[in-house]
């Protein structure tokens, strides 16, 4: 029998893509950046559909790429040539939700509003969240370990997941679903799952902490004349203010196209080099407390020049579209180059000053439009093409942004993963000895390299990429 033959009998007819016009939206990832091939699609309903999936594509040795809601920023989630990609979409389930412990489990295609949409109602919450957060799954996040806009109180997500399911390539199932808060029982497998970007496994559920449900939020947008500044402010605030959740950076410049995108009116009036976006969450309205805190800092902080607060839930709203907007703002201006990385808060003006030069050099007349999560030093570096002028050269750009964030001892990728994109460069954020151990993990629990070939490390070769810092 043929492989879709086999799908088909495992799955049913229906689940099993192959008219072009369907498979195409999984062929090619949300920034029209990674595009590719697939053999087929196929949407498993359940972990023993899953297990057979993988049991058939292992014995026709064909590759199989998981995806998730396709809102991943580096490569991982979509095909190049031939791959079968697994969909999670059906794998949907909302376990009951455990109140005493705080947990859940839920199926891997469960996305980050519907598990929202699930814990709110029992005075629970998810602690990570993210603009994509409409298709952004829980398999998906737990693959890449994604950060989002709540690192600062929740931590990303590997500080979310308390267990998981998975199913590695000879189609064994791996299950910790358990909800033992204790369980030192030998190498930590879920952890070691958690970032692994479908590399090792296809991750089938996922069971998640839960928070306090805080009801009362108030944001406020700083606009400073430095990064400096708003590291100054931040500083101030993170040591008055127990209820901050958010830290947000943009800058002039990104403003200004978000604006022009959105129709947007300035949020304060003058022009200022740096905004920082907060948010406070409490059970009692922090509104208060923020603006004692907000005077004081303002006081202390040179360079705050402004402060515009939104406590009802519009004006938060229209406060976030500023640095929400941001990524569809760009996207709606041409395809960009996407670089996620992070530097040590003690380069972070420096790295903002020097990035946009360093890119004009080999993308002569490209913008650099940068913003991202102060907290953890994470800056979006965007690229885009000057206007009338050709695509970047990605290579040239990525290469010499994420030399330079090496030299600074930064991340060549702080939330978004290695996927496709970042693969030659991986030897610039970790050692010969760390890639050689990732290797060999990965040989060990997918000898036939059918789980996303060419993701983190190169496809190629066993040898270690060979670009150091
Ligand atoms: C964000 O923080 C996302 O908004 C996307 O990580 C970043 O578009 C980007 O570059
Ligand atoms: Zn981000």
């Amino acid at each position: 029998m043929t492989l879709e033959a086999d799908l088909r009998e495992a799955v049913g007819d229906r689940q099993v893509l192959v008219d072009p016009s369907v498979t195409a939206s999984y062929e090619t990832d949300w920034t029209r950046r990674f595009t590719g091939r697939a053999r087929c699609v196929v949407r498993p309903a359940d972990t023993r559909e899953v297990t057979a999936v993988l049991q058939i594509c292992a014995r026709h040795g064909v590759a199989v790429v998981t995806q998730g809601g396709n809102t991943g920023l580096v490569g991982g989630g979509v095909p190049t040539d031939g791959e079968v990609v697994l969909s999670t979409s059906r794998l949907s389930q909302v376990g009951p939700v455990d109140t005493v412990s705080g947990q859940v489990t839920l199926g891997a295609g469960v996305t980050v509003t519907a598990i929202q949409q699930a814990v709110r109602p029992l005075g629970l919450d998810f602690g990570v969240d993210f603009a994509a957060r409409d298709s952004a799954t829980i398999g998906g996040l737990v693959s890449t370990n994604a950060g989002g806009e709540r690192v600062l109180r929740y931590g990303g997500t590997r500080q979310q997941v308390v267990g998981l399911e998975a199913v590695l390539a000879d189609g064994s199932v791996l299950s910790r679903l358990h909800a033992l808060p204790k369980d030192n029982t030998g190498y930590d497998l879920a952890g070691l799952l958690t970032g692994s970007e479908g590399t090792l496994a296809v991750i089938t559920a996922v069971r998640v902490r839960l928070w306090p449900l805080l009801t009362h939020r108030t944001v406020a947008l700083l606009a400073l004349d430095s990064t400096t500044a708003a590291l100054a402010a931040l500083a101030a605030l993170k040591a008055r203010l127990g209820s901050l959740e958010a830290a947000e950076l943009f800058l002039a410049d990104g403003l200004a196209l978000v604006m022009r995108q959105t129709g947007l009116p300035a949020p304060v009036p003058g022009h200022h080099a740096a905004y920082l976006l907060v948010e406070c969450a409490d059970r009692v309205d922090p509104g208060d407390a923020m603006l004692d805190v907000l005077e004081e800092v303002g006081a202390l902080v040179p360079g705050l020049d402004d402060i515009v607060m939104g406590e009802d839930a519009r004006s938060r709203e229209s406060l976030w579209r500023y640095r929400e907007a941001h990524t569809e703002s760009i996207n709606a201006v041409g395809v960009p180059v996407k670089l996620d990385v992070a530097v040590p808060h003690a380069h972070l003006e420096r790295a903002l000053r020097e990035l946009p030069a360093l890119v004009a050099e080999v993308a002569p007349g490209a913008r650099t439009i940068i913003f991202g999560h102060l907290h953890e030093g994470n800056l979006h570096v965007n690229v885009l093409p000057g206007e009338g002028l050709p695509a970047s050269d990605d290579h040239a750009v990525t290469d010499v942004v994420l030399r330079y964030v090496a030299s600074l001892d930064g991340s060549i990728s702080a939330e978004h993963g290695v996927g496709r994109a970042k693969t030659a460069w991986l030897g610039l954020s970790r050692s010969p000895a760390e890639i050689a151990a990732m290797r060999s993990v990965k040989a060990a629990l997918d000898p036939g390299q059918l789980l996303n070939p060419g993701v983190i490390f190169r496809a190629d070769t066993g040898t270690t990429p060979a670009v150091h810092a």
